[in-house]
């Protein structure tokens, strides 16, 4: 039988999801969205069996604003919420998304309880929170994503600033989705080099704030909404490990308890996603000043979090 994905949040990046899944064959994908706009996920849906001809997949793929066609799903991505305008910090997503990210937690726990469940939804480190503590779900079964997206987009400003492969790019970011992310120079490498060898110090600085403004320059492009090609790849590779145990390790958004001095809190950090879902978080020895950043981001989560009112 074909794995199952319930899609929760059939919009922008939905949309880009839902085609990823089915170009991968991930499984059969419902795309869920709120009454008013389920037709149009029915079109969607329907636009891409159309497409799986061409495609050369085989998947069924329905739209949705019913619950109860997410029966059994394997892994749950959401994107349900309101995205940013220009001028807008994810922050000030908070009371609006709060009350839908609880909404589709309820409707989760009800139809998928064994889902490994992927939340994207903004502000991301305080949605994932939210999410867990209203289903109630194991830590290893709930995960948020961005760090996915922040170290790709750390990789691809490194590739760009190079003029090298971002294939031969590798390194992580930790911390929240936030300005005060931590994106790690010390061990980032290109091709085996560290980078604190062959980049300047203001080439590494400049590569750090963009990293940490990614999502506020294309927010400022488009002048509504926010990035969707990227942040639905960065879900689909956790979704994807997960199905096939590929056992990647990737940044996410994970609890930590004890982990890197946190507990009780989800931030990003490095983990082991499985069959197992998040096996495991992978710890790094930080030097006093990487720390010192990590702290800082650890406070502006916390900060958030405690405004959840739930
Ligand atoms: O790295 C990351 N985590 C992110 C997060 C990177 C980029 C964008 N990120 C956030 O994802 C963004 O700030 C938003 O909070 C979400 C979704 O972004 P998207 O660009 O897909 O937003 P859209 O196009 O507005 O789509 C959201 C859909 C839309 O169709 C709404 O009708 C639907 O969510 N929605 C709901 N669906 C189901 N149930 C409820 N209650 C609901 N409310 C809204």
């Amino acid at each position: 039988m074909r794995k199952k994905i319930a899609l929760i949040g059939g919009g922008q990046i939905g949309q880009i999801l839902a085609m990823l899944a089915a170009q991968k064959e991930l499984g059969d994908i419902v795309i869920l969205d709120v009454p008013g706009y389920a037709n149009v996920c029915k079109g969607k849906a329907l636009d891409l069996m159309e497409m799986a001809p061409h495609g050369n997949y085989d998947a069924n793929i329905i739209g949705t604003s019913d619950y109860k066609d997410i029966e059994g799903a394997d892994v749950v991505i959401v994107t349900a919420g309101k995205p940013r305008e220009a001028g807008m910090t994810r922050e000030d997503l908070l009371n609006v998304n709060i009350k839908i990210i609880a909404e589709v937690a309820n409707g989760v726990k009800q139809y998928a309880p064994k889902a490994f469940c992927i939340i994207v939804t903004n502000p991301l480190d305080a949605m994932v929170y939210v999410f867990h503590k209203v289903t109630g779900f194991p830590k290893h079964q709930v995960i948020g994503m961005a760090g996915t997206l922040d170290t790709a987009r750390w990789r691809a400003f490194i590739a760009m600033e190079l003029g090298v492969s971002v294939a031969d790019v590798a390194g992580t970011v930790l911390g929240g989705h936030g300005p005060d992310m931590v994106p790690l120079p010390r061990l980032t490498t290109v091709g085996g080099v560290p980078l604190t060898e062959i980049a300047t110090p203001e080439q590494i600085e400049k590569l750090v704030n963009r990293t940490r403004e990614a999502g506020t320059e294309i927010v400022k492009l488009f002048g509504k909404g926010s990035a969707f090609f990227s942040p639905a790849w960065s879900a689909i590779v956790i979704a994807e490990s997960y199905l096939k145990d590929k056992r990647r390790v990737l940044p996410c958004a994970a609890l930590c308890e004890g982990e890197y001095g946190v507990n009780g809190l989800f931030i990003g950090v490095p983990c082991l996603i499985s069959a197992k879902g998040m096996e495991k978080i992978f710890e790094i020895k930080l030097t006093e000043e990487e720390k010192a950043q990590f702290q800082k981001t650890v406070a502006s989560v916390t900060k958030t979090v405690s405004e959840c009112k739930i």
